[in-house]
């Protein structure tokens, strides 16, 4: 059988097939070989369903199998996510499971912690081993508070599962508080509604779209950016902010190169304008809105000739395109970005931006925002937990506004929610500052799944200082990344597509549907699924009762049940789509005589929010100035490659070729003084000393002057894995600082300056 070559994978084509069997060298041999070639779609092949786990947007699988392994993948046409189509970092997938580096049975450390030695063990001695560990720890400390669970995505669940179980508060993931925590807790505070994992805009509606950061093309999802490009070509016109000319920016008619850090003030301003020179949805506003009155008084000072000196934009351009958004209104969109932990402000320039919405009527309103149907499934019939902790999952568990009960002997959360900060899931980097300082109470032990902690987690130093803190820790991965060879014990996962999961419940304007996933393939190695672990765990935890199924398909025929569907059909059918539960505008409710279910307090789109004015923060947002960059220093900004996720895929064997390293994007005339060539390599220093490994400059005229970029997710220290390892530099080195949002809990990163403090050649 033939593999999937990455030929076939660059072209995306089966019709590349043809080219390569003329390749060669042509001897006699490879005559032979040409004469009888045998590609996988010649075998007997096997479809089997699957959900992308690439990335957390989860794009409906479909894997064609030739003996027992997986030859392809495709986008299921029938999924509305992937529409039949997968992006590169999707189709990677396959390489996924066939990577020689990935972790290939449980391992036990045999020296001290973050010295990497280890020796095999059987999954029951490890598993044995971990449980008696966890168990002393809860046992000479003060039990299951003491330990805590980190994890992202579809296997992570499992283990907030244990936690919520055994009664431990702290568990949660990075997506909250290092992504899009101030955002969702901003939505919630403005119009009641989570935005939640796929943006809820009304795409093929909209004329009129604004970007504040948010670099979709290179911020790459499937559906996203074809829905993206399907408003473009349909004639939408494109602003974007931002102080880099993004590949958004390239398609842009209007491009604002912002002050970093001053996003607040322009948003403001743009309030002001439609207020000032009534260009707002007064009907909308009066129906639907509360609190236009303080707004209007607050935004008073912000005026756009006021912004254009904050911001360094023309006042005339900020006015241009204000009125050009009210001209356009409803049809004109100001989407959030997804990451927004920036500053340390976010919630409240988040809440400038939901304002804004909000006044071009864009709630519930064709070309603006749906309202996001979910599907409907039954949760699994578990007994009562002692916690209901849903910290985990890809959405950090969206970071609930209500008070959290918790039973009488089961401490606050270790991250001191309530003393510094208000709403939110737990807040990664204070957990991990509890743990190294061990304030409020120790946590001596962590299990982390699927979350690579030296990464995503700004002050590298202090999350060492933390594991090395720890009586016992754990790592659930599939790879050896650096922090999982840190772990005392670490568990490999088999691949998603050698894996049953739950079920993926998309949330959707027309159908929102639920997705299934089974294995593709029988594990490769002696690897388990994050299902299995958990379970395993759990079970020698004592906590066996709270997995009391046999198998996956048991647990899972438990929620298809008042369906009516089993796993079988699942097996043929891939999803079940809910149409009938689509309600996306105002008109579907008030057709009905019901209220637009905006979930505040009032019923009503909050413009001034008393909750946030009862815990003493300001109800209407105002403008905070950023700290400006020493002398001789640039903002450090960051963002994504279209072909990588996160820290997670760099040693892809696919999207490593296509993309090995990053560069530091410097503005051309700073790289003049600075004497610096294209390409040439520096070192970068930040302003407390702390150095990256060498990274190619990337001169451009494509960013202002007083900020450098660079994607995240590279600069890895992996042995193990040397496609990634020592490749370009990450941006993590260089954030030992960062601006804990005091409403949100989410950690602004976009606080920390750099230097260029040596140069080394171009190569
Ligand atoms: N291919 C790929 N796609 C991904 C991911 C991935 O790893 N790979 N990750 C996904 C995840 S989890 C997330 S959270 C998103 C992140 O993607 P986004 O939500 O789009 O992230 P942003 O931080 O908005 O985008 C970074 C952009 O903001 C600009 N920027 C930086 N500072 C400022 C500022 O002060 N003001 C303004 N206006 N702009 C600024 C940067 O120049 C850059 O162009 O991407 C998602 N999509
Ligand atoms: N410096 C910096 N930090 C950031 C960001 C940034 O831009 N810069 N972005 C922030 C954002 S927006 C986000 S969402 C977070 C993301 O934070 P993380 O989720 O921590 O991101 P990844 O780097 O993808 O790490 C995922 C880990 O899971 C492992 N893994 C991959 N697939 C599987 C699997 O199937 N099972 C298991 N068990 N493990 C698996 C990978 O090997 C890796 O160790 O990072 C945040 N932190
Ligand atoms: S956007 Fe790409 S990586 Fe993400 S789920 Fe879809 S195919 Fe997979
Ligand atoms: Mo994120």
């Amino acid at each position: 059988m033939t593999d999937f070559s990455r030929r076939d994978f660059l072209k995306l084509s089966a019709a590349t097939a043809g080219a390569l069997a003329l390749q060669g060298t042509g001897t006699f041999q490879d005559r032979e070989v040409r004469a009888a070639p045998n590609y996988w779609w010649q075998d007997d092949t096997a479809t089997k369903y699957s959900y992308c786990d690439m990335c957390y947007w989860h794009c409906g699988v479909k894997a064609e199998v030739a003996d027992g392994k997986v030859a392809k993948i495709y986008g299921d046409e029938n999924d509305p996510l992937s529409q039949g189509n997968l992006c590169p970092r999707g189709q990677a997938g396959v390489k996924q499971v066939y990577n020689p580096d990935r972790l290939k049975q449980p391992l036990i450390s045999t020296g001290k912690r973050g010295e990497g030695k280890y020796r095999k063990a059987s999954w029951s001695e490890a598993l044995d081993y971990a449980a008696e560990k966890l168990s002393g720890v809860s046992e000479n400390w003060n039990g299951a508070e003491s330990i805590a669970w980190l994890n992202h995505c579809t296997s992570g669940s499992w283990f907030s599962h244990i936690a919520a179980a055994w009664g431990s508060p702290n568990t949660g993931s990075p997506s909250h508080s290092l992504c899009l925590g101030a955002r969702e807790i901003a939505s919630q505070l403005t119009f009641g509604l989570p935005v939640g994992e796929h943006m809820p805009v009304d795409w093929e509606n909209t004329e009129f779209i604004t970007l504040i950061g948010n670099h979709i093309g290179e911020n790459s999802h499937n559906t996203l950016m074809k829905d993206f490009m399907g408003a473009l070509d349909g004639g939408a016109s494109l602003t974007v902010v931002d102080p880099r000319f993004s590949t958004a920016a390239s398609k842009a008619d209007y491009w604002l190169p912002i002050k970093p850090g001053t996003d607040t003030a322009l948003l403001l301003s743009w309030i002001n304008l439609l207020i000032r020179e009534n260009r707002y949805d007064r009907n909308y506003v009066q129906k639907y809105a509360k609190g236009f009155e303080e707004l209007k008084k607050r935004v008073k000072e912000y005026t756009p000739e006021w912004a254009a000196e904050v911001t360094d934009l023309e006042q005339s351009k900020i006015e241009e395109v204000g009125r050009e958004m009210a001209r356009y209104r409803p049809h004109a969109v100001v989407p959030p970005n997804r990451k927004a932990s920036w500053y340390g402000n976010d919630t409240q320039r988040l809440r400038a931006l939901f304002i804004l919405n909000a006044l071009l009527g864009n709630y519930g309103r064709e070309g603006g925002f749906y309202f996001s149907a979910a599907p409907w499934v039954q949760d699994y019939s578990y007994p009562s937990m002692k916690l209901d902790n849903t910290g985990g999952g890809c959405s950090g568990g969206g970071g609930a506004l209500g008070e959290d009960t918790l039973p009488e002997d089961v401490r606050e959360r270790a991250d001191k929610k309530g003393e510094k900060f208000l709403y939110g899931s737990l807040a990664e980097p204070e957990l991990i500052d509890a743990i190294a300082n061990e304030d409020p109470y120790p946590v001596k032990g962590l299990v982390v799944a699927g979350n690579n902690i030296f990464h995503s987690a700004p002050k590298k130093e202090r999350t060492k200082k933390a594991l090395r803190n720890l009586d016992f820790y754990m790592a659930v991965d599939i790879l050896p990344q650096e922090h999982v060879m840190w772990a005392d014990v670490i568990l490999p996962e088999s691949t998603y597509l050698e894996r049953y999961n739950d079920l993926f419940t998309a949330h959707h304007k027309s159908t929102p549907f639920i997705s299934f996933k089974e294995p593709a393939v029988e594990p490769m190695y002696n690897t388990k699924p994050g299902w299995w672990i958990a379970k395993e765990l759990g079970e020698r935890l004592g906590l066996g009762e709270y997995f009391p199924f046999e198998d996956f398909e048991e647990y899972l025929n438990d929620r298809l049940k008042p369906l009516g569907v089993s796993v079988e059909e699942m097996k043929e059918k891939g999803t079940i789509k809910q149409p009938q539960l689509s309600q996306p505008f105002i008109e579907d409710f008030e057709s009905q005589g019901k209220k637009p279910p905006f979930g505040t307090p009032s019923g009503k789109i909050e413009l001034s929010s008393d909750r946030l004015k009862d815990n003493g923060f300001d109800p209407v947002p105002s403008y905070d100035e950023p700290e400006e960059p020493p002398e001789g220093y640039y903002r450090l900004l960051y963002g994504r490659s279209p072909v990588h996720s996160f820290s997670r895929t760099q040693d892809n064997p696919w999207l490593s070729e296509v993309d090995p390293e990053n560069a530091v994007w410097i503005n051309s005339d700073q790289a003049e003084k600075m004497g610096l060539e294209d390409e040439q390599y520096v070192v970068l220093e930040n302003q407390d000393g702390k150095r990256s490994k060498p990274i190619k400059v990337k001169k451009t005229e494509r960013i202002r002057g007083d900020c450098v970029y660079m994607v995240h997710g590279f600069g890895h220290d992996t042995p193990k894995m040397e496609r990634q390892d020592e490749k370009g530099a990450s941006d993590i080195e260089l954030q030992s600082d960062y601006e804990l949002d005091p409403i949100s809990g989410s950690a602004g990163m976009s606080v920390n300056f750099v230097r260029v403090a040596k140069k080394g050649g171009s190569s």
